[in-house]
């Protein structure tokens, strides 16, 4: 990366032991951006595209294109924020990295996306175990111009401001929800499966295994199974959600009220990573293999 993000400690995090950054907003430093980044941005970029034309959601292509992103550069945020602005309202913020919880949940409310300013190195070119500007702008930013997305983000927030005020349980509860849809969502449409997730629209490998390997699970998603279920920050995931439409996802947040939803669950027993239940709707039962059995979240 071309200068230095402002690095303040270690923090065991649900997304395993990671740097925690300032939580200032920034300038996205355009101009600092190295041949070197962008020729990184460029080669992630025709890779995961050319990976997922049939593979992603036909509206995150879509999407994407429309805010004009390509491989030739990394884009402006002040570029994308037109079409953001025009199409969704929502704006991309530029910050060091991962946020405390709280303040990243702040943002979402305001319908502000924060993105990580810098790019992964040539040798992280293939996995980094923290969010970097690829996953953060690829995978997150195209679904915003999305208004029922956008609008399941923001309510996603609100909820997280919310929770914040009922103490960790409710908290954890949101961070599995986040998880299982925001990064690591899979959506039924007449032609099959596709990926809405950005965990794994960032992903080479998830792309192509969470839809045509036989170990995940694929089940129906439902907003209380989901906020039970661990996960896993370490391998490709054991199981995959499946939403009928984004509608389903802002329905689960707003329609009934999140609030009702914690104290529902409170002292629900959470359910390993792999595990398939009775009232399950089950897409594809995991044949399991590759998974280790212990180190759920
Ligand atoms: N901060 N910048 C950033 N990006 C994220 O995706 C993010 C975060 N802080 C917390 C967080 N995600 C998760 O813990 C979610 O549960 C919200
Ligand atoms: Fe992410």
């Amino acid at each position: 990366m071309s200068s230095e993000a402002r690095r303040v400690e270690h923090q065991m995090t649900d997304k395993g032991y990671v740097p925690v950054y300032t939580t200032a907003v920034v300038e996205q430093p355009w101009a600092s951006y190295s041949p070197t980044d962008h020729a990184v941005w460029g080669q992630l970029f025709r890779r995961q595209r050319e990976i997922l034309q049939g593979r992603a959601c036909p509206e995150f292509l879509t999407a994407m294109d429309a805010m004009g992103m390509s491989d030739a550069q990394i884009p402006k945020f002040e570029e994308l924020n037109v079409h953001l602005q025009q199409a969704t309202g929502w704006k991309l913020i530029a910050v060091e990295g991962l946020l405390p919880e709280l303040t990243f949940f702040e943002h979402l409310a305001a319908r502000e996306f924060p993105v990580t300013w810098w790019i992964r190195r040539p040798d992280q070119i293939d996995y980094i175990s923290e969010p970097d500007l690829f996953h953060d702008l690829f995978g997150h930013v195209p679904l915003l111009m999305n208004p029922v997305f956008a609008d399941y983000m923001q309510a996603y927030g609100a909820g997280g401001v919310r929770a914040s005020t009922f103490g960790p349980e409710p908290l954890a509860n949101l961070t599995r929800l986040y998880w299982y849809t925001v990064e690591f969502g899979l959506i039924d449409t007449p032609e099959g499966l596709r990926i809405y997730g950005a965990g794994i629209l960032s992903s080479k490998g998830e792309s192509i295994h969470c839809l045509e390997s036989a170990a995940p699970n694929r089940i129906g998603f439902d907003v209380q199974r989901v906020m039970q279920t661990r996960y896993r920050i370490d391998t490709y995931q054991k199981t995959y959600f499946v939403i009928d439409g984004f509608d389903q996802l802002f329905k689960a947040t707003v329609d009934p009220d999140f609030g009702p939803i914690y104290y529902r669950m409170k002292g629900a027993e959470s359910i390993p990573a792999g595990s398939v239940l009775d009232t399950d709707r089950v897409f594809n039962r995991g044949s399991g293999e590759g998974w280790l059995a212990d180190g759920d979240v």
